[in-house]
């Protein structure tokens, strides 16, 4: 009778999911702080802290013009931390005081929320994917489904094509490349809404006359992942051949430098782990493979970020150099940050190219798109915020980030197509 009671608990517990993993990721105490680096050293004394995986981990990179880094560091390891910032004279803030505080109070929202599909909360894959598919069943004439390819976990990287009419020119929009990244997929499918419900005429323009080919999640297995086990997860989930660590930086994994000047790591431990080839990980294979296929479609690619508030423009892998329409790239740019900045909330974005306002980054998709597709207009947008609440921005911030994102991108495309780009 015992036995058979050990039989069922142990099958309750499995299929509830209980023994097949481990546990959900906790950050109970976790500190955040802003550091101001001064100089070479100092940063390299950081950098290698943050190679010790789960006791550190970077949340933003070194940002030459601010002299800023923003590092989470675990409570057994904060008090040798404060010693190592004393001793080398670095400067810090504490923007986060307990993570898994700001974790908890993410999910709060979730369980006030009225059950229907909003911008209220944080919603999961599979709900993600459930809308999807309702969105699709609802607007059959101006919407279709289009497959990139398989995770390596076997998921279906999915996205929507927009078009109210034939021969519009296209913009391709990705989202969610890092795991972790939340408000990215968010504002995705916001967006995907406005496109087919908005009653403004601005809004009604920019839906019908151009074609949108949008996925709000790509890296599909990463977020998953970031829902169900770790919060801060950012790569990918394939595990490496010879290191105990688990997936690359996707955004550092395709064929354009990479690798190279420092601009993503060989270290598969690394948040910037750049895999071990170019494409090495099936998502961004399947994106190269898939762009490639629908090239002559589009003519402008944005990627969603977070966090930072930035506009983002090639290049990625050097400030030496800048692309020959770098005028256009800024005027446009300007725009985009000019419209955010002039509604009430007052946000403020920094545009320019990656390597020059934010930091050497190779290999990411909008350089890949940029520099091998030949495409002239490419931005990675790394929306709300500097660092208050990070990657766990409040879902109260979510419409209003939103609506920065609307009059961006109506501000944007304006001036592309003014300039001749579309
Ligand atoms: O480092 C990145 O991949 C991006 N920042 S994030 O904090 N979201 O990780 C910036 C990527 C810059 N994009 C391009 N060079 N295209
Ligand atoms: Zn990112």
């Amino acid at each position: 009778m015992r036995l058979l009671w050990l039989l069922a608990t142990l099958v309750a517990l499995t299929s509830a999911g209980i023994l097949k993993d481990a546990p959900k990721e906790r950050y109970d105490n976790f500190r955040v702080y802003k550091l101001t680096i001064q100089n070479q050293f100092q940063l390299s004394v950081i950098e290698k802290l943050a190679e010790l995986t789960k006791k550190y981990n970077i949340w933003k990179e070194f940002d030459e013009h601010t002299k800023q880094l923003d590092i989470m560091v675990s409570p057994e390891e904060l008090s040798r931390f404060q010693n190592l910032l004393m001793f080398n004279n670095i400067s810090s803030e504490l923007m986060i005081e307990n993570v898994q505080e700001r974790i908890d109070e993410e999910q709060v929202t979730a369980t006030a929320d009225s059950g229907t599909f909003g911008w209220t909360k944080y919603y999961e894959l599979e709900e993600i994917e459930a809308w999807l598919d309702e969105v699709l069943a609802t607007y059959p004439a101006v919407t279709e489904e289009f497959i990139v390819g398989k995770s390596y976990e076997g998921r279906t990287i999915r996205g929507i094509k927009i078009s109210y009419k034939t021969g519009n020119p296209g913009i391709f929009i990705e989202s969610n490349i890092h795991a972790r990244e939340w408000i990215t997929s968010a504002s995705a499918t916001w967006f995907i809404n406005q496109l087919l419900t908005s009653k403004e005429a601005e809004v009604r323009n920019l839906a019908e006359s151009y074609d949108w080919h949008i996925v709000p999640v790509f890296n599909v297995d990463g977020f998953e992942h970031s829902h169900k086990k770790d919060r801060m997860w950012r790569k990918t989930r394939q595990p490496h051949a010879t290191n105990a660590c688990i997936g690359a930086d996707a955004n550092r994994n395709f064929d354009s430098h990479w690798l190279e000047n420092n601009g993503a790591s060989n270290n598969p431990c690394s948040e910037t782990f750049a895999g071990d080839t170019p494409g090495s990980e099936p998502e961004a294979k399947a994106l190269v493979e898939y762009l490639t296929k629908i090239k002559d479609q589009f003519s402008v690619y944005i990627s969603f970020h977070s966090y930072g508030q930035y506009l983002l423009s090639p290049y990625g892998h050097t400030k030496e150099e800048f692309p020959e329409n770098y005028d256009d790239i800024l005027t446009i740019g300007k725009a985009f940050a000019d419209a955010i900045e002039g509604l009430p909330y007052g946000t403020v974005y920094q545009y320019g190219s990656t390597a020059d306002v934010l930091y050497v980054a190779t290999g990411t998709s909008v350089d890949w798109v940029f520099n091998e597709l030949d495409k002239k207009i490419g931005y990675t947008i790394e929306y709300r915020d500097k660092g208050r609440y990070g990657f766990i921005l409040p879902p109260v911030q979510i419409i209003p980030n939103c609506e920065e994102l609307m009059v961006g991108m109506l501000a944007l495309i304006e001036k592309t197509k003014e300039l001749g780009y579309l």
